[in-house]
């Protein structure tokens, strides 16, 4: 996708998903030895995930580049209520998961430069996390717990979080302290004093008052010197989701027919995602045909799609916390029409240019000076554009950004580097009305690749899906991998399938539950049953 402002967007990607409230304190409920890495949620399906090793390899790089007498502190991302009591599917902050790996809320890291003392022990890192509790869990999964963290995570010490407020550090003795602004939309849990923010609030108490020097902004710096280059075990990740992201592109174009909704197409793209083990898309999937190709970061996707429409298709499915970021522009009908062949034409080109001046050396925004240039040379010479200063009128946003956990992640924006993966998406988008030849208007085209630069030159990371008009207008010809509407069959309605036990009664006459009422009580009301059981309640299901 686009990214409106330079140097940092502010993409909240917030998928949907349910989550309860805890119901209060709990005994902890520690992971024994042998039961840390079997009992731990999804870190035992999944086998693939980035080691304890790289979290702990990535500690120490974020130590290599901090002066000496230093500490860092990162809090993990809050979780966000989307109504009354459903919260939005939970998201780690990729500054901690990037360090931690723990994919759990509530919790916050310190990483200590040099290990100090503290009541005679040695610290080179501390976590605080969610504690155990079984019925919590119950409703939301296992938890990761102390013994877990410590286990399954390898970080070198972790307590529950209640214990932050009060652990003896003195942030005061340290030189520099590094920590990223908190979130200021951070909800109090009342019933949890050792919630994210009891954690916050306890921190800034401790730390305002300090004299250190407490630059916000330093930490993150840091942060993007190190996830601008991505590791071989990340490249790993990232060019699955890459790679799944492709393979939905393909399906699209097989399956796209006119009359389909976006939401079908929209569809088609997020099934092929999970389908291949995705967790989430990277971002809100941009499904827009006909004039919505002209909205940059369009995600309404409700429009029926008829046959002289084009769709902007800019999806990234995201894989263990890494995102993919593809964008192609298709005929709905098949067929680009002359004048959407002219701008799709002019578009590639400038890509082409783009990606080949993507080298390591050369600035960060090369790529985009040279998409430009082309960009503002065929506007001109098709009488789109009177000079060359109208160009910004229908290629409004940059050409690159960095990839990786975030689908605008983190960078230095200085010289491209090997190990940095970037974005090459330059678009045209002449919306109804533009002051040119109304055969122009609708006509949104966006073509966009993920590139790895490495020291030979720029790997197409995401070359597997057909870019040309030939290539685009062949695949759609033929059929798709997974979907494949056949209109001679009609649905089949399935029975639904009953078990049958043997040993139940075969009629409700034959023996009455041992709890029947008798038959002259009234059948209790709804109120009766709630009010009769507080224990029902207790779930807030
Ligand atoms: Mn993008």
């Amino acid at each position: 996708m686009p990214s409106f402002l330079r140097f940092l967007s502010l993409l909240v990607l917030l998928p949907i998903g349910w989550s309860f409230s805890s119901f209060g304190q709990e005994p902890e409920l520690n992971l024994t030895q042998e039961e840390a890495p079997t009992v731990v949620n999804d870190y035992r399906y999944d086998t693939d995930l980035l080691s304890a090793e790289f979290h702990q390899q990535r500690r120490q790089a974020l130590r290599d580049l901090m002066p000496d007498s230093s500490v860092a502190v990162l809090f993990a991302n809050p979780v966000r209520n989307r109504s009354n009591d459903v919260d939005f599917e939970y998201h780690q902050d990729p500054n901690f998961y990037y360090l931690t790996g723990l994919k759990e809320p509530h919790s916050v890291v310190v990483i200590f430069k040099q290990p100090i003392e503290i009541d005679g022990q040695s610290y080179s890192e501390l976590v605080f996390v969610q504690p155990r509790n079984p019925r919590s869990e119950v409703w939301t999964g296992k938890r990761m717990g102390v013994a877990g963290t410590e286990q399954v995570l390898g970080l070198e010490k972790a307590y529950e979080n209640i214990d932050f407020a009060h652990f003896p550090i003195d942030f005061g003795q340290f030189s520099n302290l590094y920590y990223l602004t908190p979130q200021n939309d951070v909800r109090d849990d009342g019933r949890d004093l050792g919630d994210l923010y009891s954690m916050v609030k306890h921190f800034v108490r401790k730390v305002d008052t300090l004299p250190n020097g407490i630059d916000p902004r330093q930490l993150s710096d840091l942060m993007a010197e190190l996830r601008e280059v991505k590791t071989p075990e990340e490249m790993v990740l990232l060019r699955k989701a890459i790679d799944i992201t492709c393979e939905a592109q393909q399906e699209l174009m097989a399956n796209l027919k006119p009359g389909m909704p976006e939401y079908e197409a929209e569809a088609i793209v997020e099934y092929v995602f999970k389908k291949n083990g995705a967790e989430y898309q990277g971002f809100p999937s941009i499904l827009g045909g006909g004039e919505n190709s002209c909205i940059l970061h369009y995600t309404t996707n409700r429009k029926p799609l008829i046959g002289n429409n084009l769709l902007v298709s800019d999806i990234g499915a995201e894989y263990h916390g890494y995102t993919a970021d593809v964008t192609r522009t298709l005929p709905v009908d098949g067929r680009f029409s002359k004048e959407e062949k002219i701008i799709y034409n002019i578009v590639l080109a400038a890509q082409a240019a783009g990606i080949k001046s993507a080298k390591a050396g050369n600035r960060f925004w090369t790529p985009h000076r040279v998409a430009s240039r082309i960009i503002t040379q065929g506007l001109l010479e098709n009488g789109i554009i009177g000079q060359s200063s109208e160009v910004g009128r229908y290629f409004m946003h940059g050409t690159s950004h960095y990839l990786g956990l975030d689908v605008h992640d983190a960078g230095l924006f200085g010289p491209l580097k090997p190990g940095n993966v970037i974005t090459v998406e330059p678009g045209i988008y002449i919306p109804e009305g533009s002051p040119c030849d109304p055969k122009w208007w609708n006509i949104g085209v966006r073509i966009e690749d993920d590139v790895l630069i490495t020291a030979k030159g720029p790997e197409v990371l995401s070359a597997c899906v057909p870019k040309t008009v030939k290539e685009i207008e062949q695949l759609m010809q033929q059929s798709g991998k997974y979907v494949v509407p056949n209109p001679d069959k009609s649905p089949v309605l399935m029975e639904p399938e009953i078990p049958d036990y043997p040993n139940a009664p075969k009629d409700k006459s034959e023996t009455p539950p041992e709890n029947a009422l008798p038959e002259e009580s009234p059948a209790p009301g709804k109120e009766q049953l709630e009010s009769d059981d507080p224990e029902a309640e207790d779930g807030e299901g």
